[in-house]
């Protein structure tokens, strides 16, 4: 709640994008919160936080938990801040009974998870593994054209005394905490999810270039409309979509029309595609076709596709995964293993080291909306079985 005070709209919901002030201000207030409960905490180039419990031995791999501290512009309390705070509240769990453990237990808030702002998203952990190359993200712009690169610098200097953290150091195993973000869990009546894995996921930018004229003037024939032309786009699109079992999933979540004005022919509009599914197979197929599928509804206009994120299924690690299990039942929690059709820095994590996730649940499943809700209970529930996990790994 008091993180949700940083970007705060009037609706109850937060507006905290990657790498913004309110984002800035967010970290800064969890650092404070951080350094009252006496651990260091230290960033990387890119600008993921990492908050250190000691362990007795300084150099063994740590365990890692934690999530993301920025939101969507219309997001909701809990996606992302419920990991990181968990993170936190599970280290003072360790230091309020007590527990020693062999390994540092580290919190790490990823930068930009949501690739809202700036796209692709998990560009923190994404970086912070190796899979994209800091040089491949300092020149991403937001839409008002402000560099990664200098929103990174800003976020860096706002907090000047964090020591610097090499990247893709060796880590144990990394457990993340999130809400469910869908219904499942609520509709079964179940407390904790056991997450077995993420779905693949691909998205595109599609830029369609036709011609400005005046809208009275101009003969139907002769004109160049990228509105016209964008719009069957999108309908060949859903077309390619059509999926009867309704498991892939396929959302245009940006559509700008440039100039914008009511008289003249629209010379230009930028697209976005975000499509999934967990079967790795048919989303490779659908998105081999999207390129083609925009080419052949063009029209007179010109097109461009670029893909700007991929990533496959991933399937997380079994013996994490079943202690998930083990530890929920452990504790009296009802429990049911599921899939997760959200992204998370979890996903890239599964490429370096045993990960697996904990979900509770949210109330009708809605996120990346304002109402997004979930009761302190169920986060009380999810944050036990995660300090619990901590101190079992962390002693491995
Ligand atoms: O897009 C996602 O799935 C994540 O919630 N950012
Ligand atoms: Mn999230
Ligand atoms: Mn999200």
């Amino acid at each position: 709640m008091d993180l949700a005070q940083f970007g705060a709209r009037p609706d109850g919901g937060v507006n905290r994008q990657a790498l913004s002030p309110e984002d800035i201000a967010g970290r800064a207030q969890f650092i404070t919160w951080c350094e009252e409960q006496g651990y260091a905490c230290s960033s990387d180039a890119v600008g993921n936080l990492f908050v250190r419990r000691a362990g007795t031995d300084p150099y063994a791999d740590p365990v890692l938990t934690g999530s993301h501290l920025d939101s969507q512009p219309t997001g909701g309390k809990f996606d992302g801040a419920f990991g990181v705070l968990a993170g936190l509240e599970a280290l003072q769990a360790l230091d309020d009974t007590g527990i020693i453990t062999r390994r540092p237990v580290e919190v790490v808030a990823w930068t930009n998870e949501e690739g809202s702002r700036f796209q692709p998203g998990c560009m923190g952990s994404s970086v912070f593994i190796g899979a994209t190359g800091m040089e491949d993200i300092l020149g991403c712009r937001d839409r008002d054209g402000v560099l990664v690169a200098d929103a990174l610098a800003q976020t860096l200097a706002a907090a000047p005394n964090l020591p610097r953290r090499s990247m893709a150091f060796p880590i144990a195993a990394y457990v993340e905490c999130h809400i469910e973000q869908g219904p499942i869990l609520e509709q079964a009546g179940k407390t904790i999810g056991i997450v077995t894995g993420i779905q693949g996921y691909r998205w595109f930018a599609v830029e369609v270039r036709g011609q400005e004229a005046h809208s009275g003037t101009t003969p139907r024939r002769a004109q160049k409309d990228a509105l016209k032309a964008a719009s069957a786009m999108v309908n060949a699109l859903e077309t390619l979509m059509i999926d009867e079992s309704d498991t892939l999933r396929f959302t245009i979540g940006r559509f700008e029309v440039e100039p914008g004005s009511p008289n003249v022919v629209p010379g230009r509009v930028f697209f976005t595609i975000d499509m999934r599914h967990p079967d790795q197979a048919v989303l490779a197929a659908r998105a081999a076709a999207v390129e083609a599928t925009c080419r052949a509804a063009a029209g007179t206009c010109e097109v461009t596709v670029t893909q700007t994120f991929a990533t496959p299924p991933i399937a997380f690690d079994g013996a994490v995964v079943d202690l998930v299990a083990e530890t929920a039942d452990r504790l009296g929690l009802p429990s049911m293993r599921l899939g997760s059709g959200a992204g998370h820095d979890a996903g890239y994590m599964a490429r370096v080291c045993p990960s697996a996730m904990i979900f509770v649940p949210c109330e009708k499943g809605i996120s990346h909306h304002p109402a997004e809700f979930a009761t302190s209970a169920d986060l009380a529930a999810g944050t036990r079985v995660l300090a619990d996990m901590l101190a079992d790994l962390a002693n491995r």
